[in-house]
């Protein structure tokens, strides 16, 4: 056991040593010395550190605890010695266990994004946890190193939003619909970044994004009865992600009026709206 343990502390006490040098040419930082833990997704919170059996430990990150809408998450993979993982393959796969039936939420599966450090994606939770319903979140993770993918688990805790961050409308087919508001995150007067995922329940485990569709915005301060000039009609960016602009022309309650028509412009929602205040 004796020369195996003092292997193991080796690495240890090198990064010591390199770090006792490097706060020697630099005496008056040593507080800043350590990189910050967070380095590339600040303003993100670490929720939950899963640990693979093969030695790996992913890291799941968001800016807000869980909430019924569009939620940013970044994953961050480690191997054994700690090092940051760019070359893996991650999915989401979050599930809601409602004791007599099961369903996922739609997902923006984990791209590299070399700016964040880490995997980035999204979850739009169409459900608050309750005392019947059960989100899990499953992370399956694929390393070169690994002949078989890994898959992770932690239960997870959704909480409803107020105001809402979703709305739900079903078409005259019966297919229903999920909208959630992505942007603006930090509403400030003036335009704003105005943008909606927008989803399609095609069964309790596929809910793909909803393509070619037409999002038409309108917004209204209900204080005042007014409404303001030069917004931009969302436009698809990306599959189900509409992005426009929004103007806020002084601050208060604005309340977003936010329709969605089929590309020949009948309309499948019509009366919904997301409140944003600044
Ligand atoms: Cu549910």
């Amino acid at each position: 056991m004796k020369p195996f343990s003092i292997l193991s502390k080796t690495p240890f006490l090198l990064l010591s040593f390199s770090l006792l040098f490097l706060s020697s040419c630099d005496d008056d930082n040593e507080q800043e010395e350590t990189p910050p833990v967070n380095a590339g997704v600040e303003g993100y919170q670490l929720r939950h550190n899963l640990s693979s059996d093969a030695g790996y430990e992913v890291e799941v990150y968001s800016p807000q605890a869980y909430f019924v809408g569009y939620n940013r998450l970044a994953l961050r993979v480690r191997s054994g010695s700690g090092n940051l993982v760019s070359d893996a393959t991650v999915k989401f796969l979050p599930m809601m266990d409602m004791g007599s039936m099961m369903h996922t939420t739609p997902v923006e599966q984990p791209q590299y994004d070399a700016d964040l450090n880490a995997f980035a994606g999204s979850a739009t939770f169409i459900m608050p946890s309750t005392s019947t319903g059960r989100w899990t979140m499953k992370v399956v993770l694929e390393v070169p190193d690994l002949a078989l993918p890994d898959t992770l688990e932690t239960d997870i805790t959704v909480e409803a939003a107020e105001p809402a961050r979703l709305f739900s409308f079903t078409d005259t087919s019966g297919t229903g619909y999920f909208v959630a508001l992505r942007a603006p995150r930090a509403p400030e007067l003036g335009l704003n970044p105005y943008s909606v995922m927008v989803y399609q329940r095609e069964s309790m485990m596929n809910l793909p994004a909803a393509t070619g569709l037409e999002v038409a915005i309108e917004p209204r301060m209900p204080s005042m009865g007014h409404g303001s000039p030069n917004n931009v009609m969302p436009s698809e960016i990306a599959p189900g992600h509409y992005e426009g602009e929004v103007n806020f022309t002084m601050s208060g309650l604005w309340r977003v009026h936010t329709d969605v028509l089929t590309s020949e412009g009948d309309t499948l929602a019509g009366d919904s709206w997301f409140d944003i205040t600044l």
